[in-house]
């Protein structure tokens, strides 16, 4: 039965995340809860939205899970976050160490395994240098865990190898952030959502992937009809069906459709000159300070009309996006994927970040660029911690000095005794593996050998390096190439923090205990280091309690100041945003706005001030539009794209345990446009046949009208049908991002 967009917004704001199971949200309460013995408050391990959960106990066993009430998805969930206690209790869990013993992986006891991780580690350093061994974490591991992970490494052996499926991700956010703010993390909250009047919503398919948030936002347009969306995507997502506006365009345009729209607020003077006259610079790409009027030049060659062609969008719509956008009384911009996985990613951010300086929609309520983390700790464990092989924690950088200087006082080491030399980025890494220069590696929540981009050519470094996997169950496909497994405690079988999209940190108690000889991964971390030889006194912690204390000292100095989030008030309280820098301060909503960030005096002369810079300017970057890597053309007709559906995630080893999950997807198929179809005689169900310069593989077909023409989708949750295996591995220049988004392909019926 065809649906009317009013009935799917009022479905969407009663039920977005319960749709694609057409599972009545009634259904999800009930559920053996009267039985609870206790309610343990955690946090979703699923996505960046980062609800609130209760976790309900009844003889040590988790059997129920509902959202927390006091937390900001007051009480909702989706599917997967309801549906979570199955996946504690999977047969496929790793519950004892395993280590490779001719060609099969076998249980071995701790010592066993420990000892031969250790010496492995050991006997790389000493054969050649700290650079021959890497650490690659996850936007899932808990604060405490990434903080200790990258400590070990940086700090004790001197490897700056370290880095985590973020860069797969997020990179691109934070280049974006730190190069127009000059600091990372989002500046505005939640609370912007229930006072935005305009959502532009450009490359995120947030119905699916962050499906408590949209559900907020459909809420928000049902209840006001002054409320517009604009989303701007290749394909007809259900995110796009409750827009006013939805700009269907053509995959890679991004940088032009933004441009223009800053053509067009500029040209009708809808551009907020006080504001942007005293807090912004306008910058080249060569990074010369130019003026206005430069910029306005810049901006002509995107006359919508002179656009159209290249971005696939009716001028008229151009037009109309940049209006509502600049004439609204708040706008909230949001973005994922569609704009990170770019080899342009960072300066498409740059670019969103433009319309809202421009128009000086920033900084008050409902006006924000608020850029959606994918993982539920990519901000707080991986972004915040420094994570990374070019990050030290709070925003330092490895390769400044006086950065260094802190760390090393702060951690009682010698002065000027961390490896200055930035480590290995994430592809970079791998290809070091196939290399033979890196030589071990120690893996945490990731699962490489499927997420990784182009990912065949990046096997036979994963065949050739020892491996060691800290991972929860036995079917995930890296565990191919692990030549020791450690088992880690599980979501709420261990204590520990997680930072998600708003800056908001919320504590995941521990409700259970770990099955089998599962073992919190702190414990695993510290372990191994003592072995290999790390000093003592650089790891002197009793358990998670203790390194969260230490990183909240770490932090004070900085203005990410979260000196104020103490254990008990995480143990109280249902999240706090910071900078949060006395026990007394309620945290943050909006960053660098006097009166609302504690970094800024109440006696500061202006009302906004960009800390970040130098002269506490934003900068509005002049990015010029670029193709992908490899657009479709001559014997690659096609754009291939690659996502998410609502219901799984990622590599599928949790979902893919909850039978109702499942069952509703249960392989990757090929999203095709019906006028494509038609022409080459594929019919719903057919095998087609997708081939890349990378190699080919065969779904079968939904066909309809998602996609545009031209393009094909292919979710790559499926480790049996593993689209990645086509995927090209182009990166961003700056974020060293790959570009997941786009690549050419050829598409045939068999
Ligand atoms: N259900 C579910 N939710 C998740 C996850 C999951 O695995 N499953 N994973 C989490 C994680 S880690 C992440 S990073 C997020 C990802 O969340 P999203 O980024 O929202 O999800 P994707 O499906 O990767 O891609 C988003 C959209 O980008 C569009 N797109 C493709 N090319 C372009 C382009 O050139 N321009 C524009 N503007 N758009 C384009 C696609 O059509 C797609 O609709 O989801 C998080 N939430
Ligand atoms: N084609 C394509 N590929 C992509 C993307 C895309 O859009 N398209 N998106 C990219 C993005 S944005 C991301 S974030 C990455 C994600 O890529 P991955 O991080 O590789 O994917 P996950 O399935 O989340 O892997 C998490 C692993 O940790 C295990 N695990 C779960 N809980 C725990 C735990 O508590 N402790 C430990 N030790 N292990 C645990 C899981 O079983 C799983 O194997 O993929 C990237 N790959
Ligand atoms: S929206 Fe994200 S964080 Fe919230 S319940 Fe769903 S998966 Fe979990
Ligand atoms: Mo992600």
């Amino acid at each position: 039965m065809a649906i009317s967009r009013r009935n799917f917004i009022k479905n969407a704001a009663a039920a977005s995340a319960f749709l694609a199971l057409g599972v009545a949200p009634k259904a999800m309460a009930a559920g053996p809860g009267d039985k609870v013995d206790n309610w343990v408050k955690g946090v979703c391990r699923y996505c960046g939205t980062g609800c609130g959960v209760m976790v309900g106990v009844s003889n040590g066993k988790v059997i129920t899970v509902k959202g927390d009430p006091n937390n900001h998805n007051q009480g909702i969930l989706c599917l997967k976050g309801a549906l979570l206690a199955p996946v504690i209790y999977a047969k496929e869990r790793v519950t004892k160490p395993l280590i490779r013993k001719n060609g099969e992986l076998v249980e071995a006891s701790w010592d066993e395994a420990l000892d031969l991780a250790a010496s492995k580690f050991k006997e790389a350093i000493a054969e050649s240098d700290p650079d021959s061994v890497a650490y690659y974490g996850s936007g899932q591991a808990l604060t405490e865990e990434t903080y200790l992970a990258s400590k070990i490494f940086k700090a004790g052996l001197k490897s700056n190898n370290v880095e985590g499926n973020p860069r797969l991700c997020m990179a691109s956010a934070v280049g974006g952030y730190v190069s127009t703010f000059g600091k990372d993390e989002p500046m505005g909250s939640y609370n912007d959502l229930d006072a935005a009047t305009c959502f532009f919503i450009i490359g995120s398919n947030t119905s699916e992937c962050h499906p408590v948030l949209f559900r907020r936002i459909a809420a928000r347009k049902q209840n006001d009809k002054n409320v517009k969306i604009i989303v701007c995507d290749p394909r007809r997502t259900n995110t796009s069906r409750i827009a006013d506006l939805h700009m269907s365009m053509k995959p890679g345009s991004d940088l032009a459709i933004l441009n223009s729209m800053a053509y067009v607020i500029v040209n009708e003077e809808l551009d907020d000159y006080r504001f942007h006259n005293k807090y912004v610079n306008f910058m080249t790409n060569d990074k010369e300070k130019v003026d206005f009027e430069a910029y306005k030049v810049f901006l002509a060659d995107y006359k919508p009309e002179d656009i159209e062609e290249l971005a696939g969008v009716p001028a008229a719509q151009i037009r109309e996006a940049a209006m509502i956008f600049a004439e609204s009384s708040a706008t909230t911009s949001l973005w994922c994927m569609g704009i990170n996985q770019r080899i342009r990613g960072v300066w498409a951010n740059n670019l969103i970040h433009n319309l809202h300086l421009i128009t000086g929609k920033i900084g008050k309520l409902g006006s924000t660029p608020l850029s959606l983390t994918g993982q539920p700790n990519a901000c707080g464990g991986v972004r915040d911690t420094g994570g990374l092989s070019h990050l030290l924690p709070a925003g330092r950088l490895i390769k400044k000095q006086a950065h260094r200087n802190q760390l090393e006082e702060q951690w009682g080491m010698p002065k000027d005794s961390l490896n200055p030399k930035p480590g290995l980025h994430t592809m970079a890494l791998f290809q070091a593996m196939n290399d033979g220069k890196v030589k071990v590696v120690l893996t945490l929540c990731t699962n490489p050998a499927q997420s990784l981009p182009n990912v065949l050519k990046y096997r036979e470094g994963l065949e050739k390096c020892f491996n060691v996997a800290i991972e929860a169950f036995s079917d995930a496909i890296s565990l191919k190439y692990a030549d020791v497994v450690f088992p880690p405690a599980f979501w709420v079988e261990r204590t520990g923090v997680f930072g998600c999209t708003e800056r908001r940190y919320a504590l995941v108690e521990q409700a259970i205990e770990p099955p089998g000889e599962c073992r919190p991964s702190v414990n695993i971390l510290i372990d191994l280091a003592l072995r290999i030889g790390v000093d003592p006194a650089l790891i002197p912690y009793k358990n998670s309690d203790d390194i969260w204390d230490e990183w909240r000292k770490v932090s004070a100095m900085t203005p990410y100041n979260f000196e104020g989030i103490t254990r008990e008030r995480l143990k109280k309280e249902s999240g706090i945003k910071w900078p949060c820098p006395t026990e007394d301060h309620p945290g943050t909503d909006i960053r660098y706005v006097r009166g609302e960030d504690p970094n800024i005096p109440l006696d500061y002369p202006d009302k906004y001030h960009f800390y970040g810079k130098p002269d506490g300017r934003a900068v509005v970057w002049m990015r010029p539009q670029k193709p992908a890597a490899e657009p479709a053309g001559g014997d690659y007709p096609f754009t291939l794209t690659t996502g998410r559906v609502i219901d799984h995630w990622h590599t599928a080893t949790m979902t893919g345990k909850v039978p109702e999950i499942a069952r509703s997807f249960p392989n990757a198929y090929v999203e095709v446009n019906t006028k494509d179809a038609k022409r080459m005689g594929i019919n719903h169900g057919d095998n087609v046949k997708l081939t890349t310069r990378r190699g080919d593989m065969t779904f079968k077909a939904r066909v309809g009208d998602v996609c545009e023409p031209g393009l094909v989708f292919v979710p790559w949750f499926d480790p049996k049908l593993l689209i990645n295996e086509l995927t090209i591995d182009a990166i961003d220049p700056g974020s060293k991002q790959p570009e997941f988004k786009i690549c050419a392909c050829q598409v045939e019926k068999v």
